[in-house]
């Protein structure tokens, strides 16, 4: 593999999970693979889990690691050709991508969606420039549009957790105050088309995902029906899609509670972190032993770590 920009380049997601598992039972098993390499990790937004396992993942492979938060550290980069660069953009993506690449073997990104200009957040124009210009195998963080290393994640997890070959897994919307990004849910959505489950994502009319993304996914409006039988409710908000970027539901009714987890058979509550409790979901369904947020967020490291793998051996 040289690059993981998104879920589909795994060749074969099944294998990749198992691979996973067998490298969660001696994480040092490849201790000396990464060895003399390094990979730069290059943060334009916040995060807890993806800088710490990601980090975790190549100290687990030998790799050396170099930390930049580029949002508020780095310069303000030019990401457009043939402009005239005199405003607020102090360097070009162009010399940036270049110059890192010099100082490591892999790069690892992360650049969320503007949640202003869709054209431009589907273009991924922070990931595909580095791809374009560093030449060297670029790893997604969370993009505009994906986050692929959470959902190999969270694959992982529902296969140690689930108790039949076809469970029942829900994604599920629920409200949130800020405008939130729709990567995770893509890349949740992706992984899922390719399992074999009985997958439903339930939302309020309105913030349908982008139909090229969910394609024949069945979509369920009622949540109550949705979460009917349900093994796995993964949650998660995100904000409209067709009305790009709006927040256009606040009400509390769509928060994941211990009543709609009765409907389900026993389900597990997931969820990638950070959550905001009593408004995602409510204190008794992240406490109860049904929940795996803390799981989910372990198997980041092996996730991480399969992945450089991967690249690293060029398979
Ligand atoms: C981010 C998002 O929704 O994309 C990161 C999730 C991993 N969440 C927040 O900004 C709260
Ligand atoms: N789930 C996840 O990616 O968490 P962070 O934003 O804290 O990295």
């Amino acid at each position: 593999m040289k690059n993981y920009l998104n879920i589909s380049d795994l060749d074969n997601l099944q294998n990749t999970v198992q691979e996973a598992i067998e490298l969660k039972k001696e994480e040092l098993q490849y201790k000396t693979l990464g060895e003399g390499k390094t990979i730069c990790l290059l943060f334009f937004n916040n995060s807890l889990r993806t800088r710490l396992s990601t980090q975790k993942a190549a100290q687990n492979l030998g790799m050396h690691t170099i930390v930049m938060n580029f949002g508020n550290e780095g310069w303000q980069l030019e990401f457009e050709e043939g402009v005239e660069m005199n405003e607020n953009k102090s360097e070009h993506i162009k010399e940036a991508a270049k110059v890192i690449a010099q100082y490591c073997d892999i790069v690892a990104i992360r650049a969320f969606a503007s949640l202003t200009d869709k054209e431009k957040d589907e273009a991924e124009k922070v990931i595909n420039s580095f791809k374009k210009y560093a030449n060297i195998p670029v790893v997604n963080m969370e993009s505009a549009t994906g986050h692929p290393l959470q959902a190999l994640a969270d694959a992982i997890t529902i296969e140690e957790y689930k108790t039949e070959k076809k469970p029942k897994v829900v994604l599920s919307w629920a409200p949130h105050p800020k405008a939130l990004p729709h990567a995770v849910a893509n890349s949740f959505v992706e992984m899922m088309q390719l399992q074999e489950a009985d997958f439903v994502i339930t939302h309020p009319e309105g913030y349908e995902l982008n139909p090229e993304i969910t394609k024949n996914s069945r979509i369920e409006y009622n949540q109550e029906k949705a979460f009917e039988n349900a093994d796995f409710i993964y949650v998660k908000n995100w904000s409209s899609y067709k009305d790009y970027g709006q927040i256009l539901k606040k009400d509390t009714d769509w928060m994941i509670t211990e009543a709609k987890m009765k409907l389900t058979n026993n389900g597990k509550f997931m969820h990638c972190l950070p959550v905001r409790r009593n408004v995602i979901v409510a204190d008794e369904v992240i406490d109860s032993e049904n929940s795996l947020v803390i799981e989910q967020a372990n198997n980041r490291t092996y996730a991480a770590q399969i992945v450089l793998k991967k690249i690293l051996k060029n398979d």
